[in-house]
Parts: C-alpha cells; structure tokens; sequence
C-alpha cells in the first residue's frame, strides 16, 4: 500500500512539488502542506470537490457502521435530516465547539431543541473539542450504539471533526498521531485511520465543502478573526426601523419596517460592527440582497459567520455576496 500522510491522509510523493502529498522525503510522515501548517501556521488552500465526500458516504452507508456526524455550533446547517438521506447507519449527531456559546446558556437548552427537532438520530451530544469537554460522555455514548470496531466521523468542513479525534487519541490511546487541523475549509484531505484501542478504531474524513459559506470567499486574515477561539459576548442592538447593522465589510442589515427591535450578535469577538442611519450611508447596498418577514423570537444564520438573534416581528433587508446563504430558524438561545 502507498504510504499516506499522517496528517491530512494524501498519498505521500517525492516527485512532483506543485502536486499533492508532496514530501522531501519519502522517509517523512507528513506531506509538506501538513508540516508547514503545523510548524508555521502557513496556509496552502485545497480546492476540493464534493464528489469524492459523496463516494466516501455511499462505501459507509453500505458499512452499516457507527456515524458520529460533527457540526460547528455557530454553523449549523437549515436541515440536519440531509444526511439521514445518504446513511441509513446509526447516527450520533455531536454539536461541537460548545465553549464559544456564553457560559450562562444550559447545555439542556441546546440539546432539547435539536431533539425536538431531529428525534432520528440515535443521540445528540453537546462537546468541546477544544476544552476536551463531554469527550468521556461522548465515549459512552459512541460504545452503546457502535456495531463493530469501525466509528466514521463525518460533517462539513471546519467542524472540527479532527481535532475531535485528536483529543481521543491523546485521552485513550498511547498514540502520538496528531492529524492536522486548521479554520481553513478543507484540511483533511483522505479518510484517515486510527486505531484508538482494541474496541475502537476511528475513520476521519475530508469534510464536506460548503459552497454557500463564507469561509470559501474571504481570505486566511479574515478567516481567522471568523473562527471563534474563546466565548462569544453577544452584541445587542436595539434598532428602530430606518436604522442598520454592518458587519466589516462583509455584510450589511436594513431594519425596514417594525417596532423597536432588538437584534443580538452571536459571532467572533473580533469582527468590527456598527450602527447606522440607513439613509445616511449606502455602504454594501451593491451586495446581493434578500428580504425577510421576520416573526417573532428568530435566529437569522449567517453561513460561515454565526448568527443573530431577533426579538420582534418586522421587516429586513440583508446584504450580503450572493454566493453565501442566510436563513431564518427558530431561535436556538
Ligand atoms: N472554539 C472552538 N474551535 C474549535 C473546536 N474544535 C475545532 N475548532 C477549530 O475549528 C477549526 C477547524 O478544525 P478542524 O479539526 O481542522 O476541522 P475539520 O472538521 O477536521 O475540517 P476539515 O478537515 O477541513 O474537514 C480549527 O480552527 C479548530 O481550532 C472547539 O471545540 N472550539
Ligand atoms: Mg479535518
């Protein structure tokens, strides 16, 4: 068998520098992407296609394994139930990245509303893979409902699906393997293998591209102030119609019609908000627009960015590049 990269599961070459998996030496165990990352935080980004995920979907769904599926908090997708389409598999569905959602907001709450929501998974389990929290539960859990050894985890990129498995190999096994992560999209790049310890081996996968994100359409600097390290401080704003919210130069909000509003920031601490009178400035009005009836108590989903959570009922227009997606849910906190 070829030797693959420990870090990201390219096949490893010598031969061709400008292609993937390339490596100095066929002696090393990480491709020069991986070693770069890792060593100097230096960003190489991989296009990817989707096709390749699919296939990898269809060969577990026929595997009738184990399936944890990872989602980003921040980044949850408008319908969970897409990927019950592809695997019939028992499902755990995992939200991760629980430490950047303020501290005061229960655990209960969030877990509940999926449940409601999405009774088809098998469970749904709040964790930290950062903070290495709920990983032990998450353990349990992955025992009761595994059918063999094999788990699979999958989700869309950035999810941190890696660094999950990071802190599972470094909690129970006696690995050193440290697969690469980054808050760029598509760093794994091939399923990777590893074995945890003699019940339990864990597949990782590339994640699945999300066209319609905002991760795919800024640069590494702006990525970065994106991706939340730390626990977000909500902004609230009280808007009275007539005035709007822009977000860096990435997005732009109308409040158009309603009574006084309050409209809460669930994002990065780190990118730059303001108020404005929205007659006075025409900052982004050439982005794409969309409308919006709100009703009451909604969350609007910024892909890729976080979301906002809106009170009252009322009329919005959004600005933002078309290519990324925003929708309205009912409101998660
Ligand atoms: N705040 C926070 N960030 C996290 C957590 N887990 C992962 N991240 C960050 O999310 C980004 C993506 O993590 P990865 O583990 O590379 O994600 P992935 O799902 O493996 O991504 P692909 O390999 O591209 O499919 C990195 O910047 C991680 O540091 C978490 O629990 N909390
Ligand atoms: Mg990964």
């Amino acid at each position: 068998m070829n030797k693959k990269c420990l870090g990201c599961g390219v096949e490893l070459q010598d031969e061709n520098i400008t292609k993937e998996g390339y490596t100095t030496s066929m002696e090393n165990d990480i491709c020069k992407r991986c070693f770069r990352l890792k060593n100097y935080g230096e960003y190489q980004t991989v296009t990817k296609s989707n096709e390749e995920y699919e296939k990898i979907l269809k060969e577990i769904a026929k595997m009738k394994e184990l399936v944890i599926y990872v989602v980003d908090i921040l980044n949850i997708e408008d319908d969970l139930n897409e990927i019950k389409k592809i695997l019939p598999n028992n499902l755990i569905l995992v939200i991760n990245k629980r430490d950047v959602i303020p501290r005061s907001v229960k655990d209960e709450k969030i877990v509940h509303y999926f449940k409601e929501r999405y009774p088809d998974f098998n469970d749904i389990i709040i964790i930290s893979s950062n903070k290495n929290y709920n990983i032990d539960y998450l353990l349990k859990r992955i025992k009761f409902y595994q059918t063999s050894k094999n788990v699979y985890v999958v989700g869309h990129t950035n999810a941190g699906k890696s660094t999950l498995i990071n802190k599972l190999i470094k909690n129970y096994s006696d690995k050193t393997q440290e697969l690469t992560i980054s808050p760029l999209p598509s760093t794994t790049l091939n399923t990777i293998t590893i074995e945890i310890n003699d019940h339990l081996t864990l597949i990782d996968t590339p994640g699945l591209v999300d066209g319609d994100s905002l991760t795919n359409y800024i640069d590494d600097k702006m990525l970065r102030k994106l991706n939340p390290q730390k626990e977000i401080k909500p902004k609230t704003y009280q808007l009275k119609k007539g005035q709007s919210i822009i977000i860096e130069d990435l997005f732009r909000l109308d409040y158009i019609e309603g009574e006084r509003n309050s409209f809460t920031l669930y994002l990065s601490n780190h990118l730059k908000v303001k108020r404005i009178i929205t007659a006075r400035h025409n900052d982004l009005h050439n982005l794409y627009k969309t409308s919006y009836d709100l009703q009451f108590n909604k969350d609007l989903v910024i892909k890729g960015m976080g979301f906002i959570k809106i009170t009252n009922r009322g009329k919005i227009d959004v600005y933002m590049d078309q290519k990324v997606k925003t929708f309205l849910r009912d409101n998660l906190i």
